[in-house]
């Protein structure tokens, strides 16, 4: 019988186990980047920024020094599982590059493809060592001159005190996020910059697999200063006990002229928002929103994290130009 019974309890145990290795297992946690741009890691349970998995000690074991293998997502879905993070400067501990002089490298995760093709900055790409299906439900966009959505902007635009806007809606994008089975609906809609318009069409772009802005050195399009009725809006429409809430993901808008030489984070210079990418970083099934914020001369990518009828930051890393 005691012969019979122990591979029964090891196999118990194995079960008893594997749910939790499957998820954000310890040896190998969820590390992440969109568009060349490192955002951070999923350890132990809890958010962890791009800087501290680079830097702490107590991430040691899980930074990135180069050839993991990487999985890359376009919008729509898996592109190859076959990718490499790139060594670049990521070779060397913290603590021994503090020593030559160089600061950790926190900012980059660009991936190699094969011999020939590299990916980082420019590729607006997703890339995430992790086990897991990062898009286990996909996204669709939808044509974003909707009657019904465009209401809905105008309605939110005019409770935050632009009233009597015609809204430019420049994404619509149906996915359901927590996988219930009722589609929840992101929307961007903005009027600082006009990618459909002469110049501006070189380096903006609401295109999925496209980063928001072509060129991160002098962008030259985001106004350094705000003008009285821009804004630029990202929502999320859900419905939550039965009712269809709109929830704010990001904002900017302008009821008035703001003053010349006004500082970028207090919220006086305009900020255009897009959607980047929805996939599930940490691995439980709820996929999060990844988001493209661009102001006069930089570039941001934030995570966000949806539950219930709260959306909360949850991570974010960026670029200023000189
Ligand atoms: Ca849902
Ligand atoms: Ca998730």
């Amino acid at each position: 019988m005691q012969v019979t019974r122990l591979p029964l309890l090891a196999s118990l145990l194995t079960m008893l186990l594997l749910p939790s290795a499957a998820l954000a297992g310890s040896d190998t946690p969820p590390r992440f980047g969109f568009d060349g741009v490192l955002l951070g890691a999923f350890i132990d349970g809890k958010w962890v920024t791009n800087e501290d998995l680079q830097e702490k000690e107590r991430y040691h074991q899980h930074r990135i020094w180069g050839g993991h293998d990487c999985k890359v997502y376009r919008f729509a879905g898996l592109e190859t599982d076959l990718a490499t993070v790139t060594a670049d400067a990521m070779d060397q501990h913290g603590e021994e590059s503090e020593e030559k002089g160089q600061g950790p490298e926190f900012h980059t995760m660009n991936v190699q493809i094969g011999p020939d093709r590299s990916l980082g900055l420019g590729d607006a790409r997703l890339t995430i060592i992790g086990d897991f299906e990062a898009m286990p439900r996909k996204a669709q966009v939808l044509p974003p001159n909707n009657a019904t959505y465009k209401k809905i902007v105008a309605d939110t635009l005019a409770s935050l005190g632009l009233r009597g806007v015609d809204p430019k809606i420049v994404q619509l994008i149906r996915v359901d996020l927590d996988g219930d089975g009722t589609d929840e609906v992101l929307i961007a809609a903005q009027n600082i910059v006009f990618p459909d318009d002469g110049a501006q069409a070189e380096l903006f772009s609401f295109a999925p697999d496209e980063p928001l802005l072509h060129e991160l050195q002098n962008p030259n399009g985001v106004d350094r200063s705000a003008r009285a009725g821009q804004y630029s809006l990202l929502l999320l429409r859900k419905v939550v006990q039965g009712q269809a809430q709109t929830i704010p993901i990001a904002r900017f808008i302008a009821t008035k002229n703001s003053p010349l030489g006004a500082d970028t984070f207090t919220g006086t210079v305009p900020w255009v928002y897009k959607i980047a990418c929805i996939a599930d970083l940490n691995g439980d099934g709820v996929m999060e929103i990844v988001t493209a914020e661009a102001f006069f001369n930089g570039l941001w990518y934030r995570v966000y994290e949806v539950q219930g009828q709260s959306v909360r930051k949850v991570l974010e890393n960026g670029l200023t130009a000189d």
